[in-house]
Formats: structure tokens, C-alpha cells, sequence
């Protein structure tokens, strides 16, 4: 059996997590992240395509790039959250399960950060469990994938 592609994209400045405000996003690095969701992956028995960029297109063109070859996407689109309608609508246009994670929880932050345009294109939203925020949404997105199959 060929398992199943989540696409696991990651926006602006996450590429930065460790290295500065540790009270905010913990102590883990992106490495760390990709591993926790390597290691999620092969326990749920999915593949991963784990990604990093800071430019808005970029992720616009994976988020297309999905699909007809991934089953779901994960993604944090960190302040591209809060405004961006292209990435709302690459997500819309694709229509494959998504979920959002942040790693804080941002309803407990700055007011800008309450809204997020992705969500409403996302099944859920996993925010404020750290980085294992991403081994949930990985588990979230293979339930979804599993009641598809059985459809
Ligand atoms: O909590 C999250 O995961 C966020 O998506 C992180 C974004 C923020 O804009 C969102 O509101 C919530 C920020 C990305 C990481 O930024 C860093 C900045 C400095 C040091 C480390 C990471």
C-alpha cells in the first residue's frame, strides 16, 4: 500500500524558531519540528513533504502543487494568517483537508492575531500546544483521510 501524501508547509520566520523568543515559541528549532513530524508520520504510517519559506507565493504555488498528489496539508502560515486572502484562496481552490497549527496560542495574544484568514478554509485549527501541535494535526489529518477511504 502506497501511504497516503500530507504536505506540511511552514510560512515566514519559522525558520527563526529557537534562536529568539523562547517564552513565546519554546526552545524547539524548525529541525526539531520537521522531526517531530517525521516521527508522527511513521507512527500513522503517512508520508510527509515538510517545507519552509518566507515568500507568500511560495506557498501559494506548493499549496496548488498538492494537488492530484497529497491527501491533506498542514500548515503554518504564521503571519500570513492574519492577512493573507491568496493563501485562503489557493487553499479553497485545492479543497483538500487541512489543518492549521500555530504553536502559541494566539487568542491569547495581540488582538491582530485573533483572525485568520486561512482558517476559514481549514477543517481546524491546532493552536497553542507547542510543536506537538503538528504530531495532532498530522494525526487529525489521517482520521480524515481514513473515514474518506472508507466512504
Ligand atoms: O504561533 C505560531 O505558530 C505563529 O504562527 C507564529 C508566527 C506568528 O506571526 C503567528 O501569529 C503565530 C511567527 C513565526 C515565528 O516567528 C519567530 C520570530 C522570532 C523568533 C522565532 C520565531
Amino acid at each position: 500500500m502506497i501511504r497516503p501524501l500530507i504536505a506540511v508547509l511552514n510560512g515566514p520566520n519559522l525558520n527563526m524558531l529557537g534562536l529568539r523568543q523562547p517564552e513565546i515559541y519554546g526552545r524547539a528549532t524548525l529541525d526539531d519540528v520537521e522531526q517531530v513530524c517525521i516521527q508522527a508520520a511513521e507512527r500513522l504510517d503517512v508520508a510527509i513533504d515538510f517545507r519552509q519559506t518566507n515568500i507568500e507565493g511560495e506557498l501559494v504555488s506548493w499549496i496548488q502543487e498538492c494537488r492530484g498528489r497529497a491527501r491533506g496539508i498542514v500548515i503554518n502560515p504564521a503571519a500570513y494568517s492574519h492577512t493573507s486572502i491568496a493563501l485562503m484562496d489557493a487553499l479553497l481552490a485545492v479543497g483538500l483537508p487541512t489543518v492549521e497549527v500555530h504553536i502559541s496560542n494566539t487568542f491569547r495574544r495581540e488582538s491582530f492575531r485573533h483572525h485568520s484568514y486561512v482558517s476559514l478554509a481549514a477543517i481546524g485549527v491546532m493552536a497553542g500546544f507547542g510543536v506537538r501541535g503538528y504530531a495532532l494535526a498530522l494525526q487529525a489529518i489521517t482520521d480524515i483521510i481514513e473515514d474518506e477511504d472508507e466512504r
